[in-house]
C-alpha cells in the first residue's frame, strides 16, 4: 500500500479533524494545504525555498507535463522527483480538469477526450488509461482519476451522464494503475450541485475502495452557499478513515468552511497567481501593493508575518519591485503568500486540536473583513 491515512483526533466543535498521511515520501500533516506547481515548479520557488515556508506536499498536472517536456522525459530523468528537485510527496492532478477548460477545443467520447494542445494546437488524445500512464511516469505519491469537471451551471440529465462516465473511468483509471505499492489512485466525486447524484458518485467510487477521495466540480462559479451545502450533505458519507480532498479551493475563508466541514487536503493557483499580480493576503485582508497609499510606507506587508519578505522589506521597496517589473518582487510576494496559507493551515490544525477551530475562524474573519 502506497499510502495509509492514520485519523488522529476529530473536534468536538464541528467536523473538522487532524490526521496524517503517510507516503513513499514522507508524512503530510492533515489539514494541509497544497501548493501548485503546475509545470513541475511552483512558480518562482525553488525546493528549499519551499522547505523553508514548510511546505510538505505540492500538486503538479499531468496535462502540462505531458504536453512540455512530454511524460518519457520526466521517466528518463528518474521521475518528476528528481527531475524537479522535490523529494517530499507529491500529488499529480489527472488532466481531467485542465482538459475540460480547454472549452470548444476537445471532444469527450466514452473511450477519453481529443484535445488541441493550448500551445500549438496539435492534436491529442487522453483517455482514463493514458491518464494513468502519465501519472505512472512522473511517480507522483497521489495520483488522480480522470473525470470529467462537469461545469457549473449543467442540467440534471447532463450532470448524470457526466457523473456516469466518471465512475466509468474511474474503474478503467483502477485497472490500469499497477504501480499500487508506490502510488496511490484517488477518485474524484463529481454530479453538480444534485444531491442524490453526488451522493451516487460517492456511492460508486467508494465501491472501487480507492485509498482517498476527493471532491471535484466545486468552486467552479457556483455561489458559496451551495458550496457549503454541498459540503455539508457529502462529509457525513465520505469515508472516514480515509483522506478527503476538495479540488482547487485556497482561498482563506474557502479554506475555513472546508476544514469545519471535514475535508482534510486542498490546493489552489491563488497565492501564487495573485502574488505575481502583485496582490498579497494579509491578516487584515487583501493589498493591491502597486497603490499609491504604499509609496511611503516603510512598514512591513504585515506586521503579523514572519515570513522572509515581512521580517525584511517594506511596502514602499515591494511597490517599487512590483513598478518596476523587477522578478524579486514576484518572488517576495510568492514566499509571503505561501507563508501565509500554509502557516494559516498550521494554525487551524492547532486551534482544532486546542477545540477553539471556531473561535479562530471567527476572529480571522472579523480581522480580515469576511463577512459571516
Ligand atoms: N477535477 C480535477 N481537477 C480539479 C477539479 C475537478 O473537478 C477542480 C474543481 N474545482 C479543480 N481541479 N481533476
Ligand atoms: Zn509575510
Amino acid at each position: 500500500m502506497a499510502l495509509e491515512y492514520k485519523l488522529l483526533y476529530e473536534s468536538k466543535e464541528c467536523n473538522a479533524r487532524l490526521g496524517e498521511i503517510h507516503t513513499p515520501h514522507g508524512v503530510i500533516e492533515t489539514p494541509i494545504f497544497m501548493p501548485v506547481g503546475t509545470k513541475a515548479t511552483v512558480k518562482t520557488m525553488t525546493p528549499d525555498e519551499l522547505k523553508d515556508l514548510e511546505a510538505q506536499i505540492i500538486l503538479s498536472n499531468t496535462y502540462h507535463l505531458y504536453l512540455r517536456p512530454g511524460h518519457s522525459l520526466v521517466k528518463e530523468a528518474g521521475g518528476l522527483h528528481k527531475f524537479m528537485n522535490w523529494d517530499r510527496p507529491i500529488l499529480t492532478d489527472s488532466g481531467g480538469f485542465q482538459v475540460f477548460s480547454l472549452g470548444k477545443m476537445r471532444k469527450i467520447t466514452e473511450e477519453g477526450v481529443v484535445f488541441k494542445s493550448h500551445i500549438d494546437g496539435s492534436e491529442h488524445f487522453i483517455s482514463p488509461e493514458k491518464a494513468v500512464e502519465i501519472q505512472n511516469c512522473l511517480g507522483s505519491d497521489i495520483m488522480m482519476a480522470f473525470d470529467e469537471c462537469t461545469p457549473y451551471p449543467a442540467t440534471y440529465e447532463y450532470a448524470k451522464q457526466s457523473m456516469e462516465r466518471t465512475t466509468r473511468w474511474a474503474k478503467r483509471c483502477k485497472e490500469a494503475h499497477k504501480n499500487t505499492d508506490k502510488q496511490a489512485l484517488f477518485g474524484i466525486v463529481q454530479g453538480s450541485m444534485y444531491k442524490d447524484l453526488r451522493l451516487e458518485s460517492l456511492r460508486q467510487l467508494v465501491e472501487l475502495d480507492l485509498p482517498g477521495y476527493a471532491l471535484g466540480g466545486l468552486s467552479v462559479g457556483e455561489p458559496a452557499e451551495i458550496m457549503k451545502e454541498v459540503l455539508d450533505y457529502m462529509v457525513h458519507e465520505m469515508p472516514r478513515n480515509k483522506p478527503r480532498y476538495l479540488m482547487g479551493v485556497g482561498s482563506p475563508d474557502y479554506i475555513f468552511e472546508a476544514v469545519e466541514r471535514g475535508i482534510d487536503m486542498a490546493d489552489c493557483v491563488m497565492p501564487t497567481r495573485m502574488a505575481r499580480n502583485g496582490a498579497f493576503m494579509t491578516s487584515k485582508g487583501r493589498i493591491t501593493i502597486k497603490n499609491a497609499v504604499h509609496r511611503n510606507d516603510f512598514s512591513p506587508i504585515d506586521d503579523e508575518c514572519e515570513c522572509y519578505c515581512c521580517k525584511n522589506y517594506s511596502r514602499a521597496y515591494l511597490r517599487h519591485l512590483f513598478k518596476e517589473n523587477e522578478i524579486l518582487g514576484a518572488r517576495l510576494a510568492t514566499i509571503h503568500n505561501l507563508f501565509f496559507l500554509i502557516n494559516l493551515m498550521k494554525n487551524i490544525r492547532i486551534s482544532i486540536r486546542e477545540e477553539r477551530f471556531l473561535e479562530f475562524k471567527n476572529d480571522f474573519y472579523q480581522k480580515y473583513g469576511y463577512k459571516k
